[in-house]
């Protein structure tokens, strides 16, 4: 790290301007980001209780510091994000209380009562509303944010605002480049190197796809996509899910979120082969993660398909099959992204936590591989798939 971190008193200072809190109070705070992007502080007043979220986008990427620049105007389309998904999908994100955009901060609500999906899984700890109300989220900015619902100016005037060069080119490299070579930016376990320079990166065919789906990232302006759907920017409780940091946000590839989500839930049910824990426990809770996938899919092209009779606008929308074909192509495209996925986080730049947790290196390779291998399957023969429990089933066959 080569730059300043910001301080806490700086960002008491910086809400105390704002009047976030009673002039007289007594506020604490402390930092709760995780992240590799941003800082993000809790604050509470010692007081009355009251409690918010302050996010704070530094002019530089933080994992990497000062040498990687990244433009504070993130938070402006995050924050844009958020009011449009919020609109979309009331009580699914984030409250915004206060926006300043020539700051780079986003002040939240306070969801500490909630806990972020990846933890829970890790304990394995089940919700049973997470499926229908991620969804709800996903079926909801799928269909509204793109041209099935919204007018053609609105949609493309949208689009313009945002625009996220700095941020998708990240995912452009460490998601679809990175992975298919020796790059010097892979982080890689030393026990999967055999495997990865004697046939992973040898494999031309998968490469190919990864690339296909590439272009279509770069240039598919379909929708409002959140850009970084893992189980690390989803909070849930028992009543309530909330989808935050959406600050890779753009109009992209419809398939993309959901197939990032069920990416990384295939990671998670791939992990328990390498974790401590009663057989047992672990294959209850594989099951649940099973169900999950097929639920998620299948509610989502309910509710999909709902939006779609309901407010369709587009004349194509009324054409006898287009409905049909829409979805053939959408369920294709989202094993591409869930397979792309799986790749990208095991020997990528940035990892999960699901499998990194795996302390022998030499186990952890055995899981790794297995994603691999299971991963190019999918994106290989994404086509021969017209059901995702079939598709489950054959992912299931390398679990080692
Ligand atoms: C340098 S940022 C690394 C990754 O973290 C986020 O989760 C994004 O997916 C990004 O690729
Ligand atoms: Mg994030």
């Amino acid at each position: 790290m080569d730059a300043p971190q910001p301080t806490l008193q700086s960002i008491i200072e910086f809400v105390r301007a704002q009047a976030l809190f009673p002039p007289d109070e007594r506020i604490a705070g402390r930092e709760i980001g995780d992240g590799n992007v941003n800082y993000v502080y809790r604050l509470w007043s010692e007081d009355s209780g009251a409690s918010l979220v302050v996010k704070l986008a530094m002019p530089y990427l933080r994992c990497v510091g000062k040498s990687y620049a990244l433009p504070i105007e993130r938070v402006v389309r995050e924050a844009d994000a958020l009011e449009l998904q919020g609109r979309y999908a009331p009580s699914l994100v984030p409250q915004v209380l206060r926006r300043c955009d020539a700051q780079g901060v986003l002040v939240m609500e306070d969801l500490s009562a909630l806990r972020v999906l990846r933890h829970e899984l890790l304990q394995q700890v089940k919700y049973p509303r997470f499926a229908e109300q991620i969804a709800t989220f996903l079926a909801a900015m799928a269909f509204y944010t793109s041209d099935l619902a919204a007018s053609g100016g609105e949609k493309k005037r949208l689009e313009g605002r945002f625009i996220n060069p700095e941020l998708c080119r990240i995912q452009e490299d460490l998601i679809f480049s990175d992975p298919y070579f020796d790059c010097p930016r892979n982080v890689v376990n030393p026990a999967l190197r055999p495997y990865l320079v004697g046939t992973f990166f040898r494999r031309s065919d998968v490469r190919l796809v990864a690339s296909q789906y590439k272009l279509k990232y770069l240039t598919q302006r379909e929708c409002l996509v959140h850009g970084d759907l893992h189980t690390g920017s989803i909070f849930v409780g028992p009543e309530r899910t909330v989808v935050f940091d959406p600050e890779f946000c753009f109009f992209g590839p419809m398939a993309f979120d959901l197939g990032k989500l069920l990416g990384n839930l295939s990671i998670n049910y791939f992990c328990w082969s390498a974790r401590p824990g009663p057989a047992a426990d672990h294959a209850d809770f594989r099951a649940y993660i099973a169900q999950l996938i097929v639920e998620i899919y299948g509610q989502f092209v309910v509710k999909f398909s709902q939006h779609w009779q309901q407010d369709g606008r587009d004349p194509l929308t009324g054409v006898p099959g287009f409905a049909e074909s829409f979805l053939r192509s959408f369920f294709v495209d989202t094993l591409a992204y869930w397979a792309i996925v799986m790749i990208r986080r095991m020997h990528g730049l940035a990892h999960n936590l699901d499998i990194d947790g795996i302390p022998d290196e030499v186990e952890r390779a055995k899981v790794q591989e297995a994603i691999l291998e299971a991963a190019c399957q999918l994106l290989t023969k994404r086509e021969s798939y017209f059901d995702i429990n079939e598709v489950l089933q054959a992912l299931l066959r390398f679990v080692p």
